[in-house]
């Protein structure tokens, strides 16, 4: 078997000549070739129509032992759709070939006619001098095969038209018409096949699926494809409205089988759900198309850092809260710095990012004692992040406040006499101070009587004077509580500090507690001298 011969072939696909391709007359009987059948051709096959496609195949056949040539011509191949049934008749003709060489055909036989009807003959009346004996079919039906044997296409001659009238539609490339030598060669040459194909063709998109985050710019993914009758043409458009207007996006006119379809820069486009859309036509013109939804993603959607508020006085644990959501969430993150300047650092070692949505819920936990925070104003940031990188901020300036105030009382001191207006000194301060209060209880009451109250500072100065003028000889404490403006582990407790002092209002006799148990000398004189000028009775 010898196949260099086959030496080209370019396919024009749906040529339309318009010229009636034969003469005969259409009033005979047909011949039905059944799939393992065989039949001697009466040559009355109607062959009037409309020629769709007409192709000059050339051909060579080589003797594979001398390498010298044998045969050489041209396989003229038609496709007619009848007048008789409106279907497509499929014919072949050795023509053109060359004389003074030995070769002789005795057979041809074309493939591709599997599930058809096949009405088998030739044309007497077409060009061409030499007609088949007969003609037989696998029993596969999809090769039909021209016997020649008695009736051999010798070289420097030709043959009529063997015609295949067959029910089907459409045409397509992808038959082969093998021509055989008397001498056992053969060579097998390209041809159209009749296309039995009442399905539309294959359209899908697998990648954005539907309702899927779709960011700038996204490759979409998908199927155009016709196993049956090849393909024609695809488009992928997209729309706001399933109404339209479509914008094209990507086209094409090679089947895709789950590939790339095309890029689609979303630039200019505003968030929101748009429609794709995939348009594809088969190769004998069936059209499919199916259109899904996407999110277009352009932004964080919502960022929402509701507390701590800028200003706001913190200690111990701080409790940052509010919303981080978007449609196409990815994560966010909580930093800390220095106001003003520097790089941020996770608020919480454990959680340097945050992968779900929180909506107004705590964000995170940032514990200034355990990550050893001086005290000092603070920016802390809140960052928000979706699958497509969009990104939305926001920062609010704090005070970390881990230091209680303090308070003391420094005169009078404790186990001391006084009598009248006692001046009491002392310290209340804080650098966040909310205020102070000086109380005593004692005497004729068992509750806290407030003395003075106050929101300045005072370091180591005058607090108050208490009159004690009208209060009974008895033991008194007064104490000093200092509070501050931190919140402490996001509740509304703040720091407060405590001093308290202990002393005697009224008469007394061992004025100067200097000895004990008491003794009264010089000095008590000297203290009862100075307690009368106070003005103690
Ligand atoms: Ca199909
Ligand atoms: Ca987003
Ligand atoms: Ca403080």
């Amino acid at each position: 078997m010898h196949q260099r011969g086959f030496i080209r072939c370019v396919l024009s696909l749906f040529f339309v000549a318009t010229a009636s391709f034969a003469n005969a007359p259409d009033e005979q009987e047909s011949l039905i070739l059944s799939p393992c059948g065989s039949a001697v051709l009466p040559g009355v096959m109607p062959t009037s129509g409309l020629v769709l496609y007409d192709q000059l195949v050339p051909f060579e056949v080589f003797d594979s032992n001398t390498g010298g040539l044998l045969y050489r011509g041209v396989l003229q191949n038609r496709v007619i759709r009848l007048n008789s049934t409106g279907r497509l008749a499929f014919a072949y003709r050795v023509r053109d070939t060359v004389a003074g060489i030995p070769g002789a055909i005795d057979g041809l036989a074309t493939e591709s006619f599997e599930g058809l009807t096949t009405d088998v003959d030739y044309t007497p009346l077409s060009l061409g001098t030499m007609r088949p004996d007969g003609a037989s079919r696998s029993c596969d039906g999809s090769l039909v095969e021209f016997d020649y044997s008695t009736n051999l296409i010798r070289a420097g001659s030709s043959s009529k038209f063997v015609v295949i009238g067959t029910e089907a539609e459409f045409f397509a490339p992808g038959g082969s018409t093998t021509i055989a030598l008397r001498s056992g060669q053969t060579v097998r040459v390209p041809t159209v096949q009749p296309v039995t194909d009442n399905s539309p063709p294959i359209v899908g998109i697998s990648s954005p699926g539907p309702f899927e985050c779709v960011c700038n710019p996204t490759q979409i993914i998908g199927t155009v494809n016709d196993p049956e009758s090849g393909f024609g043409s695809w488009t992928l458009d997209y729309a706001a409205n399933p109404a339209g207007p479509w914008t094209t996006i990507s086209s094409g006119n090679t089947a895709v089988v789950n590939g790339p379809l095309g890029t689609w820069n979303t630039t200019a486009l505003t968030q929101g759900n748009y429609f794709l859309r995939l348009t594809a036509e088969n190769g004998v013109g069936l059209t499919n198309s199916i259109t899904t939804v996407v999110f277009v993603d352009k932004q964080f959607d919502t960022l929402d850092f509701r507390s701590p508020g800028n200003g706001a006085v913190l200690a111990g644990k701080i409790c940052p809260d509010g919303t981080a959501w978007d449609r196409c969430f990815k994560q966010y993150t909580i930093g800390y710095r220095p106001a003003g300047g520097g790089q941020y650092t996770p608020i919480d070692p454990g959680n340097p990012t945050y992968g779900s949505t929180v909506i107004n819920d705590p964000l995170g936990v940032w514990d200034t004692i355990t990550a050893g925070v001086p005290d000092g104003k603070y920016d802390i940031r809140l960052t928000g992040t979706d699958i497509c990188g969009n990104t939305e901020k926001a920062v609010h300036t704090v005070i970390v406040d881990n230091t209680p105030p303090v308070a003391e009382i420094t005169s009078p001191v404790n186990c001391t006499y006084h009598c009248g207006v006692i001046d009491i000194f002392g310290t209340a301060l804080d650098a966040n101070m909310a205020g102070w209060s000086l109380q005593y209880t004692g005497g004729s009451t068992n509750n806290w009587v407030t003395i003075a109250t106050g929101t300045n500072s005072i370091s180591n100065g005058l607090i108050a004077s208490w009159d004690t003028t009208l209060l009974e000889n008895c033991a008194y404490t007064i104490r000093l509580i200092v509070t501050d403006e931190a919140s402490i582990n996001c509740t509304p407790f703040r720091h407060q500090s405590t001093y308290q002092v202990s002393i005697n209002v009224g008469a007394y006799a061992d004025c100067d507690t200097s000895t004990g148990p008491g003794v009264l000398d010089i000095f008590d004189f000297l203290c009862f001298q100075d307690a009368f000028i106070k003005g103690c009775q």
